[in-house]
This record gives structure tokens, C-alpha cells and sequence, in this order.
């Protein structure tokens, strides 16, 4: 049996969360989500980063004048509810905000704002071994999409159609993922990750303004970095400088931090898993498969009798 799906305030059965072929979405891409996973960790069941993905989802919805009829604590409280209420362990947590039933034609303010959360299973993003192992990518021959057009700081669906065709070219052609440039040919992210790279034990990744996602993991892997006593560089870099690299690795919620061992075809460092690149891993395993929670990452479900008591509410303010 499929989880629940969390729709405009209830729990509703998966086969149930329907919207209407109509629907502002459908046509022209109004929807702003997320992606959060929930991990297994020794110490129980935990979201990784609930509230900053809530408070994304909010920055989004507000940069397409969409107003949530529900407020972030709301959110992160019907977040775990729907993660526990699937009775999963582990799961990857979509919730998603669009533009509902109301009048087509491109201007959007006159359809209803819809709020859902699904939860599965998703395993490894990039492929089996692909933590270990590294992946193949290429240089997309698609650019990332240019700053005052669709903002890609805005995790909103309509970003994705670049996404698409990025990973469409990169599957088609044997390779685990694209790397897009920006308009001006610097590096920006892959389709579903932020990209790093490592020279002479120094990390760099390209700037925020630069065409890309500002990730959550990415901001959690330079804290650590930086804890781990690694100079982190935000700066503008070229293509040819990720042939040369040390290292490169891939961050996001779904990738985590997979290494990657060639692009276009070029070795990348020995081709395998770097140092850094491990060390990174480590740092952030600890986190979400130990539950040593340093950082104030985590929010731990309540057991399953703490629940009654309004423990569920405490937990998702923390
Ligand atoms: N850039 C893009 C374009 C992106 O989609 C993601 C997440 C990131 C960077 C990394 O962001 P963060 O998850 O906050 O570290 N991609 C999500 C969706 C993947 C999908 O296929 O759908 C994800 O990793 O959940």
C-alpha cells in the first residue's frame, strides 16, 4: 500500500491527490517545491534540515506571489506527520505548492494555491555504488537558465524543463549526469546538484548569484569543510578547470555527496573517490546514519506514544 498523501491539510489516500487537467500548473509550470529526506539514524528517525527547507519553500512560493494558507511551524508539523504516518523508517519528502483550479491564461494570481506532501523510497540518486565509485558527466550542452529570467533560486518547477534536458542529453548519452554553464560559460550545477571541486586541498564551488540552486547540502558541506579545517571558495569557475581538479563531488538532498570520477570523458584526480571528497562523506554519514546530530541538523520523530502528548508540536519548533 502507498503512503498517505498530506493535501491542502488532511492526510488523504496516494490514489486520491488528484488535481484537475486545468489546473494553472499543468500549463504553465506554477509550482514551487522541495526535496527532503528523512533518514534511519542509530539514534531513530530524523528529517535532515526540516526547517530550512520549510523556510525555501516560503522564499520560493514569495518570489511567485504565491501566499501558503498555512504557516511554516503548520508545514514542518504536517511534514512529519506525513512522514509518520507512512510508517517508513527512511523516506524522500516532496512537498510541493501550485497553482490550483481557478482561470487559465498565464497570469496566475487568479488560481488557488494548493499545498501537498508525498513521501517514498528513493535510494541512491545517481546509481548503485555511486558514493563509493563516483559517476560519468558531461558539460551539458545546455546552459543553466540566466539570472532575471526564471530565477533559479526559486526551487520552482518551471526550473526543471532546463533540468530535463540537461539530464535527457546526459542519460542519452551514457552519462550519469550534465553540468549546465551559466549564460556567461562558467560553471552553475547539475540538473539536480550543486557541483564542487578540489585543487591542492583547496574547495571550490561556484558563487550563489551564479545560475544556481543555493543548495542546503551545499551550505551544510562547507560548514564541515570549514570544520574540518578546508579553505572553501565561492568563486566563478571554468569548465576547464573541473578536467584539472583534484576532485570534483556533487551535492544535493538526493545525490548527498557523490563523488565524480570523469567528465567529457576526461580522468578526473586518479578517477576514484579523492580524499576530500571522502572525508566530506564521513563527516556528513556521521550525521545522518550515526544521528550525532553537532549541528542542530536533525529533527527526530517522537516515538510513536509521544505523539498524544504534544510532543509532535515541540519538535517541529525546535
Ligand atoms: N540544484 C538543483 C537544480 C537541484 O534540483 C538541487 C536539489 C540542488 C541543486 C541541491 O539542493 P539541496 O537539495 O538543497 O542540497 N535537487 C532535488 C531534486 C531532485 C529531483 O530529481 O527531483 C533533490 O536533491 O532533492
Amino acid at each position: 500500500m502507498q503512503p498517505k498523501i498530506w493535501m491542502n491539510g488532511r492526510l488523504i489516500k496516494w490514489e486520491d491527490a488528484k488535481i484537475h487537467v486545468l489546473s494553472h500548473v499543468v500549463h504553465y509550470g506554477s509550482s514551487v517545491f522541495e526535496g527532503v529526506r528523512c533518514y534511519h539514524t542509530e539514534k531513530g528517525s530524523a528529517v535532515l534540515f526540516l526547517k530550512e527547507h520549510v523556510r525555501r519553500l516560503y522564499d520560493s512560493a514569495k518570489i511567485y506571489r504565491m501566499e501558503i494558507p498555512f504557516t511554516q511551524l503548520e508545514l514542518r508539523e504536517a511534514v512529519l506527520e506525513t512522514v509518520m504516518a507512512s510508517g517508513l523508517s527512511a523516506c524522500y519528502i516532496r512537498p510541493i505548492v501550485f497553482r490550483g483550479e481557478g482561470a487559465l491564461g498565464v497570469n496566475p494570481l487568479k488560481s488557488k494555491v494548493e499545498v501537498a506532501i508525498a513521501v517514498w523510497e528513493w535510494g541512491s540518486y545517481l546509481g548503485e555504488d555511486a558514493l563509493e565509485k563516483g559517476v560519468d558527466m558531461r558539460i551539458a550542452s545546455w546552459r543553466r537558465i540566466a539570472p532575471n529570467t526564471t530565477p533559479s533560486s526559486a526551487k520552482a518547477g518551471g526550473n526543471y524543463l532546463n533540468s530535463s534536458l540537461i539530464k535527457m542529453e546526459a542519460v542519452l548519452d551514457g552519462y550519469s549526469e550534465g553540468i549546465a554553464l551559466d549564460m556567461n560559460g562558467y560553471v552553475a550545477e547539475g540538473s539536480g546538484e550543486n557541483i564542487f571541486l578540489v585543487r591542492d586541498e583547496v574547495i571550490y564551488t561556484p558563487m550563489t548569484a551564479q545560475s544556481l540552486l543555493p543548495g542546503i547540502t551545499r551550505g551544510a558541506v562547507i560548514k564541515l569543510a570549514k570544520s574540518l579545517g578546508y579553505e572553501v571558495r565561492e568563486t566563478l569557475i571554468s569548465r576547464e578547470s573541473l578536467y584539472v581538479a583534484d576532485e570534483v563531488f556533487a551535492t544535493g538532498t538526493a545525490a548527498e555527496i557523490t563523488p565524480v570520477r570523469s567528465i567529457d570523458k576526461y580522468k578526473i584526480g586518479t578517477g576514484e573517490r579523492g580524499e576530500v571528497t571522502k572525508a566530506l562523506q564521513e563527516a556528513y554519514f556521521d550525521i545522518i546514519r550515526n544521528g550525532n546530530d553537532k549541528y542542530g541538523w536533525l529533527t527526530f520523530l517522537p516515538e510513536p506514544k509521544q505523539k498524544a502528548n504534544g510532543m509532535h508540536r515541540e519538535v517541529a519548533k525546535a
